[in-house]
């Protein structure tokens, strides 16, 4: 496994860096760049920008200054994302992780918004740890929960969000039957833990569902396999009516298993919660590239890139990327913050506030936007 140190000293690089710096360093040659990180293309439509936090950890220390959009920012191909500018054997072999960071993260974090974004009042819940490494389940939870979220299933999540879960198949098994498991579960779990019982192990879901009900459920889960799952709908307006019928509307129904967003989209009208594993913790990453758009302050580029400093700019009606020297256009703000001065860390990257930025972002698209 790649520690945190060798992350951080640099360590962990693409060996084309390493070549690069022994042949700049063979010829004394450094020169002060500045350098973008930019996606050409996105997943979707718009994206999350999240993972800024483990840059600037990186970055701190180092001879270099860096603004960036804040975490948490709504944001569009061809939008710099991060300046870097200092000289350029300062940051050459941290690329790798840099962008390792932001490209990971910014994936979760985007494919949770639009999750969220599409379940609208529903609840969406990360269940996805299990689908990567643990060694990234904080970076997960937090990117999720950035993304909006409204609770995540590991513990090792950071800060103070809502760690949340009930029971597995394999309590039921161990006790051979749903209720002794609910039961046992009901006895040992602390009483602010809602009571949302599985129900799919053994049984039809129409007869556990009532028998959860019955035995004090808050909401009943249905993790029903792939296998099973004919007409995924009429499973769960079946369940709905049951337990309606029987004088639990207030029992709301848990769905997880293998959830898409257009899962969302076509249950969320009959479904309270989402537990959402893969398609948030496996969400496809966002190919950010870093490129050196000024060299001793004379604007250059690669070929299919734009030269000189850039800047991004919003307003009323206004969203556009100019070149930075040009005057902004009228009503509208600068969207990059500094975030390090001189390798000094001035500028905060705090969880809470990325999320109120995803959803203040989020709010002004429709649910049905995907
Ligand atoms: C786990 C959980 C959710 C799954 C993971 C979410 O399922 O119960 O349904 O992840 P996904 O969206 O990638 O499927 P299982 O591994 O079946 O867990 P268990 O049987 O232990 O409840």
């Amino acid at each position: 496994m790649v520690d945190e140190r060798t992350i951080t000293e640099g360590n962990c690089t693409d060996i084309y860096f390493d070549r690069t710096m022994a042949a700049l360093k063979q010829d004394g040659r450094n020169p002060v760049v500045t350098a973008e990180i930019t996606a050409s293309s996105l997943p979707s439509e718009w994206g999350v920008f999240c993972g800024l936090n483990d840059v600037v950890t990186l970055l701190e220390g180092t001879n270099v200054s860096v603004s960036a959009l804040p975490e948490g920012s709504i944001f569009y191909p061809g939008e710099p994302v991060i300046r870097i500018q200092g000289p350029y054997l300062a940051f050459c072999r941290l690329e790798t992780a840099l962008l390792g960071f932001i490209c990971h993260a910014s994936g979760i974090a985007t494919s949770a918004a639009r999750i969220k974004a599409a379940a609208g009042d529903r609840q969406v819940l990360s269940f996805g740890s299990r689908r990567q490494h643990p060694a990234i389940a904080r970076m997960i939870e937090r990117a999720a929960w950035i993304g909006g979220v409204d609770g995540v299933s590991n513990t090792c999540a950071p800060g103070n969000m809502p760690v949340v879960g009930t029971i597995p198949h394999a309590l039921i098994m161990c006790y051979g039957n749903a209720e002794d498991a609910w039961a046992a579960f009901d006895r040992s779990a602390p009483p602010d833990v809602p009571r949302v019982y599985l129900c799919d192990t053994y049984c039809d879901e129409k007869r556990e569902v009532l028998a959860a009900a019955r035995a004090g459920a808050t909401a009943v889960r249905l993790d029903t396999p792939r296998s099973r799952r004919g007409d995924m709908r009429a499973i769960l307006e079946e369940v709905r009516w049951e337990l309606d019928v029987h004088g639990f509307e207030k029992v709301g129904i848990f769905l997880s298993g293998g959830l898409t967003i257009d899962d969302v989209c076509a249950y969320r009208d009959i479904v309270q919660a989402f537990g959402i594993g893969g398609a948030i913790a496996n969400a496809p990453v966002i190919d950010f590239s870093l490129d050196i758009v000024e060299i001793e302050g004379t604007p250059v580029s690669k070929r299919g890139k734009k030269s000189g400093v850039k800047e991004i700019y919003a307003g009323p009606g206004i969203r556009v990327v100019r070149p930075a020297v040009l005057p902004p256009p009228e009503g509208a703000q600068a969207l990059l913050e500094p975030y390090i001065k001189g390798g000094v860390v001035i500028g905060p990257c705090a969880m809470d506030a990325a999320r109120a930025r995803v959803r203040a972002g989020i709010l002004s698209f429709s649910a049905s936007e995907k």
